[in-house]
């Protein structure tokens, strides 16, 4: 069968592509997918009511109502219908649902189960988040290499309440790519906790994180996600961004993402996850190297 989606696809996403690389192996999307997926299948989610399974045979019915809809409007063939289900399978062998769902259906989940909050934005969590980093005092250093590569940052801030008080003791969970677009234990060669850290801001909600900038994402192009890019004629590109998990007792946890003014992608982020709320502006530090961002949290409550 000649397959549009599933023929193997040559280019891969080598440290070549993107600058100093990892070490001398290769990122794969099957072993990203792979990490995803295992990390899935353990998470518990600390947020949002339990899934209803009286809505089941609605919601699946809808789903498959409008399938049947697009087969007829668009006369599919058998050939597409092989070219699907090969493709389908084929997503499950690399592992990559977490990333096909995250990056192409979580932002409409998101948007639905936040519609209702007061406080600061969040956005999609992606297949990458890790519980568990190592924990950080308020005014501190996220874990990573000697000579970690990329221009500093320093993440600065203070969690509130929506009415403006600080929240003593928030907890700030960060997590990001380093500035080749990887992110630890989902690419090979980079520490355990690169670029992860919980941090506990101080008695006024204040933290202080010194990072580097990430570099934009890039979805694995030797996968089925890639394929998916490629015969589409999509790019396969989110823009640089740092995840973020703040929450503190009683309050509303917020999942979110922040992007940096200008950088690439930000107006066409493959992720649909960008939202005006978001972008920072960081300025030159003082006197020193690198740049320096304010950005603070309001938080709903329960
Ligand atoms: C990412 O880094 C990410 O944040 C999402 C949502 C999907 C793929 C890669
Ligand atoms: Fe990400």
């Amino acid at each position: 069968m000649t397959d549009i989606l599933t023929e193997a696809n040559t280019a891969t996403h080598t440290d070549t592509d993107t600058g100093t690389g990892t070490g001398t192996e290769q990122a794969t999307a099957a072993a990203s997918g792979a990490a995803a997926t295992e990390r899935f299948r353990s998470r518990e989610r600390a947020d949002g009511p339990a899934a209803d399974t009286g809505r089941v045979n609605t919601l699946v019915s809808e789903l498959l109502a409008a399938a049947h809809d697009i087969i007829r409007r668009h006369q599919l063939t058998y050939a597409e219908y092989d070219a699907l289900k090969a493709w389908l399978i084929r997503v499950g062998e690399d592992g990559e649902w977490p990333l096909f769902l995250d990056v192409w259906l979580e932002h409409v989940v998101e948007e639905v189960a936040h519609e209702d909050r007061q406080g600061s934005k969040g956005t999609i969590e992606g297949p990458y988040y890790v519980p568990g980093a190592p924990s950080l005092p308020a005014d501190a250093t996220l874990p990573m290499r000697d000579g970690e590569q990329g221009t500093p940052l320093t993440f600065q801030g203070q969690v509130t309440d929506v009415a403006g008080k600080p929240l003593a003791g928030a907890s700030v969970e960060i997590w990001q790519a380093d500035s080749d677009g990887y992110y630890s234990q989902f690419a090979p060669g980079l520490p355990e906790w690169n670029l992860r850290g919980g941090i506990t801001a101080d008695e006024e909600g204040r933290f202080r994180i010194g990072t580097v900038e990430p570099a934009p994402y890039r979805i694995p192009t030797d996968g089925s996600c890639g394929r998916l890019i490629e015969a589409a004629g999509w790019h396969a590109w989110r823009p640089a961004h740092l995840h973020l998990k703040v929450s503190a007792p009683g309050h509303r946890l917020i999942t979110t993402q922040l992007y940096f003014r200008g950088g690439e992608h930000v107006g066409d982020d493959i992720a649909s996850a960008v939202k005006p709320e978001l972008v920072l502006d960081p300025v030159p530090a003082d006197g020193g190297e690198g740049r320096t961002v304010t950005y603070d949290f309001v938080l709903d409550g329960e």
